[in-house]
């Protein structure tokens, strides 16, 4: 992609009613376009990022064995009073009426409409277990939007929702995707604590959220210095004993912690973080399948409700979450895995006619063998290019410039560590196509 004929709306000024550094980011590398109090456009570069996300998100949970469907946005009034949910919700909820006076409602999460869609599918134990999820656009009308995409109100959700014969089987859906869990958050390059979770308007008994730590995170946990000491590879090949040595350990969000009569945990091991919850896991049995009145044979021919559990990430807000967790004076430094591209190549002097050139040919043979990359071909200053080029944090930059051309050499960095490296062209294909 030639950035002269891209769509980056990058600017130099810190936006003003951005407050946390990932807002500002967003708006400053043109990733989104506020419309709305709460409501973002994203744009090109944006759309990138969040669609390699949605990725590495839907590939964890094909992994799993969750199958994949799509529900609407809008749901109908009448579906959420099945489950009585439909005034226990509140303001949260935004409610709409059609020409015909029925009252309908823009989805802010889905229990309702997938017990629906499989309680008039599923007749026995044969079409148990099964995990279905989607991703799809939310919406919370929430009191305060704030910190950009982090608590938008309208958002871009992944949830999965599982169905089980008993309450062993639930655990093992549960496991599966916790583990799913712990991979997609590593592959995103991020560390995600599991924490113990009330389980509030969803209901049910068993409950995690999944917090990326940043000290701008909306809640304060309390957990064991020992789940810091995870390694990425270890949460890549997690299995269920992973999940047991993880939740054995403490960790609590600061309003439970508080009720605990005796912490565990010596407190020189005790630490004190900010978190984001990027993801929420809940085994609440048979709540809705008994509301909604789901039910199966089993192989003896008893009819039992099956146990359920849903299963949240913020796919959206994870792109707030993985720049607070990566960035510096800058901006933003992509994990390999979402960055928008994998290079920024810069002509330094798109006025002469040899750099160009030189430009020119390392462009067309980057793309010929699908390096995701963009070219600042633009005639503007080196400096501005740098700056736009660290601001939207690709990994890596080649640099194109004269005094390089006539050594033989151009200078290949490294995003995240600054690391720069002469080399010639050839090589630089080479290392980048590798
Ligand atoms: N039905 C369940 C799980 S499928 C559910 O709705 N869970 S939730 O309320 O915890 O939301 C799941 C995830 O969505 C949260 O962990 C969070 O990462 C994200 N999320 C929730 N509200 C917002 C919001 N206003 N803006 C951005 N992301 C949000």
């Amino acid at each position: 992609m030639r950035l002269s004929r891209y769509f980056l709306p990058v600017t130099k000024e810190t936006p003003a009613d951005a407050q946390i550094v990932s807002h500002k980011l967003m708006l400053r590398a043109g990733l989104i376009r506020q419309t709305a109090a709460g409501i973002y456009a994203w744009l090109p570069l944006g759309l990138r990022v969040l669609n390699n996300i949605e990725r590495i998100v839907r590939e964890e949970q094909d992994k799993a064995g969750a199958i994949e469907l799509l529900m609407p946005t809008i749901q109908s009034a009448d579906l959420w009073r099945q489950s009585g949910r439909y005034d226990a919700y509140g303001p949260e909820m935004l409610r709409i009426v059609d020409r015909h006076e029925r009252e309908m409602l823009f989805g802010p999460t889905n229990e309702e409409m997938i017990t629906a869609i499989f309680r008039d599918a599923a007749k026995s134990y044969r079409d148990l277990p099964r995990t279905l999820y989607h991703i799809q656009w939310k919406f919370r009308d929430e009191v305060r939007p704030r910190f950009g995409v982090m608590r938008g109100r309208e958002f871009l959700m992944k949830d999965a929702y599982s169905f089980d014969l008993d309450e062993e089987g639930l655990r093992q859906s549960y496991e599966a995707m916790f583990v799913a869990y712990l991979r997609t958050f590593a592959r995103l390059g991020l560390k995600a604590v599991p924490v113990r979770a009330p389980t509030g308007p969803i209901g049910g008994n068993l409950s995690h959220e999944f917090h990326v730590l940043a000290e701008t995170g909306e809640s304060q946990l309390f957990y064991d210095a020992a789940l810091e000491d995870f390694s990425r590879q270890e949460l890549l090949s997690a299995d269920k004993f992973t999940i047991a040595r993880l939740t054995d350990l403490y960790a609590m969000e600061a309003e439970e912690h508080d009720k605990v009569a005796r912490c565990p945990v010596p407190s020189d091991q005790l630490r004190t973080r900010r978190g984001i919850e990027v993801g929420h896991i809940f085994a609440f049995g048979t709540k809705y399948s008994e509301s909604m009145g789901l039910s199966v044979q089993t192989k003896e021919g008893e009819t039992v409700h099956p146990h359920m559990g849903s299963y949240g990430i913020g796919v959206s807000r994870l792109m707030g979450a993985i720049i607070e967790a990566s960035h510096d004076e800058g901006g933003i430094v992509w994990p390999e895995g979402v960055a928008p591209f994998k290079l920024g190549l810069i002509n330094m002097r798109a006025d002469d006619p040899a750099c160009t050139a030189a430009s020119d040919r390392l462009y067309a043979q980057l793309e010929e063998a699908g390096v995701e990359l963009l070219y600042d071909d633009r005639d503007e200053r080196g400096g501005a290019k740098f700056a736009t080029m660290d601001v939207i944090g690709l990994p890596w930059q080649l640099i194109v410039g004269p005094k390089g051309l006539e050594k033989g050499v151009v200078e290949l960095k490294h995003r995240a560590t600054g690391e720069r490296q002469e080399l010639s062209p050839e090589s630089a294909l080479a290392r980048l196509t590798s």
